[in-house]
């Protein structure tokens, strides 16, 4: 099976190393640093402390930036994943229209909402599939990538049914990849779970620069958090997704104490001088309520603080 990862950060570094331990055939797509880092080979530090490097050999690599795809490339791949930031999501989607086979399909396992509806567009409905990811990961200054803890990726259908025989095929793979696949019956769910806990633990922890863990230690930033998480749960409900019965507020205190050495990703995004997701975040929220006719006053604070640093950075 021939799979591309669309989008090499660090998490699509992690998926990358972990495919190589596989038979698939690997094409990452990258660009501007991300594909010089990965030009040689990719240096991927486990969540137990292992080194191991992955020659550049092992993957094919296109950059998007240098002109046209080869004919060779081109409706080639049965997977594109798309796992780069979501403000690439428009540019990635048409690249995977273009290496995708007939057959083939198209997942995204990014943050924030909007990325299925914007791969459906390009690919089609036929050919595309949610999904989300919980693993971490970050990246350092010299390209190394640190995976800090190991997740799941879900994926599924929109309309809960089966996996096709490709997509069996393609979980088998992940599987083996070490990167524990689950076929989710309801991936619109997770999709909305994941955000509400972007949304509660992302623009606080940027905003104070501090570690996933501070949010149980300061009792100011925790009501922050909590607020930010239940205006985005009510809106996921009026918007009709069903999140059961389970306690968010329990769900979110145990992502931050899984995760509480991490520096979030909206951090590192600043730390290192780039734009953040708060639009497909916190703004994603703030419109769907608006539609709905639900305020997210917290929601809204936190996204016009993180808007203020980007600016103060000259990062718009
Ligand atoms: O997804 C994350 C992120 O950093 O974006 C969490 C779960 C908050 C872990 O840091």
């Amino acid at each position: 099976m021939r799979i591309a990862v669309l989008g090499v950060g660090s998490i699509g570094s992690v998926l990358v190393g972990c495919l190589s331990d596989t038979d698939a055939e690997i094409v990452c797509v990258s660009r501007g640093i991300s594909a010089q880092y990965i030009s040689s080979g990719i240096v991927l530090h486990s969540p137990e402390g292992s080194v191991e490097m992955i020659p550049g050999e092992r993957y094919f690599l296109l950059d998007s930036e240098k002109g046209p795809m080869p004919e060779e490339i081109m409706g080639s791949c049965e997977v594109a994943i798309l796992a780069g930031k979501a403000s690439s999501t428009p540019a990635l989607s048409s690249i995977a229209e273009d290496l995708l086979t007939s057959n083939g399909f198209a997942m995204s396992i990014q943050n924030g909402l909007g990325n299925y509806e914007t791969m459906v567009r390009r690919v089609g409905i036929k050919r595309t599939i949610g999904g989300s990811t919980t693993h971490s990961s970050w990246r350092d200054g010299e390209g190394s990538v640190y995976w800090t803890g190991r997740g799941s990726i879900e994926l599924g259908k929109m309309d809960g049914s089966d996996p096709d025989p490709m997509h069996s095929e393609f979980i088998a793979i992940l599987d083996e990849a070490g990167l524990s696949p689950i076929w989710s019956k309801d991936i619109n769910k997770t999709i909305w779970r994941k955000l509400l806990i972007n949304v509660a633990i992302n623009p606080v922890c940027a905003i104070a620069g501090v570690r996933n863990g501070a949010l149980l230690e300061v009792p100011e930033l925790w009501i922050q958090s909590l607020e930010a998480m239940r205006e985005a749960e009510a809106v996921a409900r009026a918007s009709g997704v069903n999140l059961g019965e389970s306690d968010s507020e329990d769900y979110l205190r145990k992502v931050i104490e899984a995760t509480s050495e991490n520096r979030v990703s909206m951090l590192q995004d600043l730390m290192a001088g780039r734009k953040t997701e708060i639009d497909v975040l916190s703004g994603a929220v703030i419109a769907k309520g608006e539609e709905l006719g639900l305020a997210t006053p917290r929601n809204e604070t936190l996204l016009a603080l993180i808007k203020g640093i980007e600016m103060s950075q000259h990062l718009d």
